[in-house]
């Protein structure tokens, strides 16, 4: 291979080269893999062919339509949008810019929210760059697109096999004209505990400069000493800090005193001190009612003197009212989703809100005839992930009795299942509702409403009730996510947490009362980098090296599979969850204009040892591969 890569060289192909040529030119040691890239493909096709994909099983690949893809102008430029605003104002400029306009402005949440909540996260980076482009030139006048953070970042590399970072890079590169917007779990990150200062910094600065240009920032106790470093960094890097409040309970509910207008209040001019540009109100899981709305977003029009961006979830089926009487009281900014990915546990529809606002002052600036062809292209797209949907198909009003998180929705439903709870899942529901009072009425969402979803399972899975953990708790194994909860790890709740409950789950330990920030070792960035080349044999990113400090576990194992099957993202999609009939045939793009043809051609009868030989066409050429028969 090194007398290759000498005779290959440009510089050698040229003649410009002289004796150091060897000495200078560093990329003559790298040799390709000895596994070559077919091979590896063919590999993971046949284990998903023999085996199943995770959370699907084994199941016979459904013929798919191919999705109508807009027919948008390649040659015309993409029009201007925020994104110019941005760069060219700066954050100050740009506060100016929203407040001048005198409609309601919109983000789209399809990349992100609205699959994290209709489909567990699952859509893959390859069906979002197919849409980018025609969405750039169909939406350019969205205030931002949200396609990054919240669960996107971990399911990516734990379920997807594949680099999130890769997809912002990629999705930048076709979407020039859009500001980008990512859900940032302040201390949390992108993951489920608090990291150390370092690494919430590192995360902030690496993630602007790969194309982020707003962060919603939230805590998950609405704890704003915990969002501070979040905020910070975020004003350091440059870029939109939106703080945002996380909305729980019902402040017209007089019965709920504990988060009522004068909480939403305080929090606001709290946030617009501590230096957001935007204020967001998150309702993560659609709490906030239609009248509700209205008197909230008057209220903090006349708190705060920074915009007013709305995020809801359609659960309830409230959602379009919600947003009219918040539109109606000024508010700045809401959240749609092109509407076949919309309603439910998603967002209220872009095209729905169209109509309902047409001819109004407020209407919103949007091309309704480009959000239908989008939702044209996301309705075949959807298809491909049917086996991740919650099976939510009707408003659920639920919702407010249980207060579930839009986003974890179908993500519980599937770790129920998981656990062998899925026939249980009423009860699930219910006993979310009761951990919530048992753990004193808090705020839930990423990660406390992941710690109420552990407790909830835990205590179904053993039927366990609030007097057996009272009486018994002593000698129960709580979930590790209730105890760092209980311990302070995710921060203080509103009002404290409850005494007598905090001191039998943890078991006679002290918590902790400060920023946990403050207690935990910064993250050694260049010793992490030695000790992933270490592992990895290969050269490491600053963008590996934070995903490693972030889930050190989750992404060892994303880096296993990649070397095991190389890179897997290229795969088209019902291929990657489910593999190939007999006969079929299809088309991979490697790489730019380089495109192999792989035919399934039959399976081997299961062998002796386990394993069957599965045999392929690469490029007309027969290939076979060994796969494990895990049945
Ligand atoms: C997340 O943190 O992922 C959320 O979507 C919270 O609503
Ligand atoms: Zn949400």
């Amino acid at each position: 291979p090194f007398l290759e890569n000498v005779v290959q060289h440009p510089k050698f192909l040229s003649g410009e080269y002289d004796t150091s040529f060897i000495d200078t030119t560093p990329e003559l040691f790298v040799f390709p893999r000895r596994k070559d890239r077919g091979t590896k493909m063919l590999t993971y096709i046949g284990t998903v062919t023999v085996n199943g994909f995770p959370g699907i099983g084994k199941k016979k690949k459904p013929v798919f339509d191919k999705p109508r893809v807009p027919k948008v102008s390649q040659t015309e430029p993409i029009p201007a949008g925020t994104k110019q605003i941005l760069d060219e104002r700066g954050p100050e400029g740009l506060v100016r810019w929203i407040q001048e306009q005198p409609r309601v402005l919109l983000t789209d949440t399809t990349f992100r929210d609205a699959h994290q909540s209709l489909l567990a996260t699952r859509v893959r980076t390859i069906d979002m760059l197919r849409i980018a482009e025609p969405t750039a030139r169909l939406l350019p006048n969205l205030f931002s697109l949200e396609m990054w953070g919240g669960a996107t970042f971990d399911v990516a590399y734990r379920f997807l096999k594949e680099d999130p970072w890769d997809r912002l890079l990629k999705l930048r590169e076709r979407i020039p004209n859009v500001l980008f917007q990512m859900l940032l779990r302040s201390a949390n990150a992108v993951g489920y505990k608090n990291y150390p200062d370092n690494v919430i910094r590192e995360f902030v600065d690496k993630s602007a400069q790969a194309g982020i240009d707003v962060f919603r920032i939230f805590d998950s106790l609405n704890w704003v000493k915990g969002m501070t470093v979040a905020i910070d960094a975020v004003r350091q890097s440059g870029k939109i800090a939106e703080a945002a409040i996380c909305y729980t309970g019902d402040i017209l509910d007089p019965s709920r005193p504990k988060y009522n207008l004068d909480y939403y209040k305080a929090l606001a001019k709290e946030l617009e001190q501590a230096g957001a540009h935007i204020l967001g109100i998150k309702d993560m899981a659609g709490l906030l009612k239609p009248q509700a709305a209205y008197v909230l977003i008057s209220a903090l029009k006349e708190t705060v003197d920074i915009p007013i961006h709305l995020h809801t979830h359609d659960t309830s089926g409230n959602g379009i009212y919600t947003y009219a009487k918040a539109i109606e009281a000024g508010v700045d900014i809401v959240d749609v989703a092109v509407s076949s990915m919309a309603g439910l546990t998603s967002q209220p529809s872009a095209n729905t809100l169209y109509y309902a606002l047409e001819g109004t002052e407020r209407a919103p600036e949007v091309d309704i005839y480009g959000l239908e062809q989008l939702a044209r292209y996301w309705e075949d797209v959807r298809k491909f992930y049917q086996e991740f949907e919650s099976g939510m198909n009707a408003p659920h009003t639920e919702v407010y009795m249980h207060e579930m998180p839009g986003g974890q929705y179908s993500n519980l439903q599937q770790q129920a299942k998981a656990v062998g709870l899925g026939d249980r899942w009423d009860e699930v529901k219910e006993m979310y509702r009761r951990v919530n009072d048992l753990f004193g009425d808090i705020v839930k969402v990423t990660p406390s409403s992941k710690v109420v979803g552990d407790m909830a399972l835990y205590m179904v899975q053993n039927n366990l009730t609030e007097q057996d953990i009272f009486e018994r708790g002593e000698t129960l194994n709580f979930p590790d996510s209730v105890v760092e909860f209980f311990e302070g790890y995710l921060g203080q709740p509103h009002g404290g947490f409850p005494k007598e409950l905090q001191r039998i789950i943890l078991k006679g330990r002290e918590p902790i009362t400060v920023r946990p920030g403050e207690l935990l070792e910064p993250v050694d960035f260049e010793q992490i980098k030695r000790e992933l080349y270490d592992k990895l044999g290969r050269e490491v990113t600053d963008f590996d090296a934070i995903a490693y400090a972030l889930y050190p576990k989750v992404f060892l194992e994303y880096a296993d599979t990649v070397e095991k099957y190389g890179d897997i993202s290229v795969l088209d999609t019902p291929t990657f969850l489910y593999g190939m009939r007999l006969g079929e045939e299809i088309e991979v793009e490697i790489e730019r204009g380089k495109t192999l043809i792989v035919k399934l051609v039959s399976i081997g009868q299961p062998q002796a040892d386990g394993t069957r030989v599965v045999y392929f066409e690469l490029n007309g050429q027969p290939r076979e591969v060994v796969i494990r028969d895990e049945s």
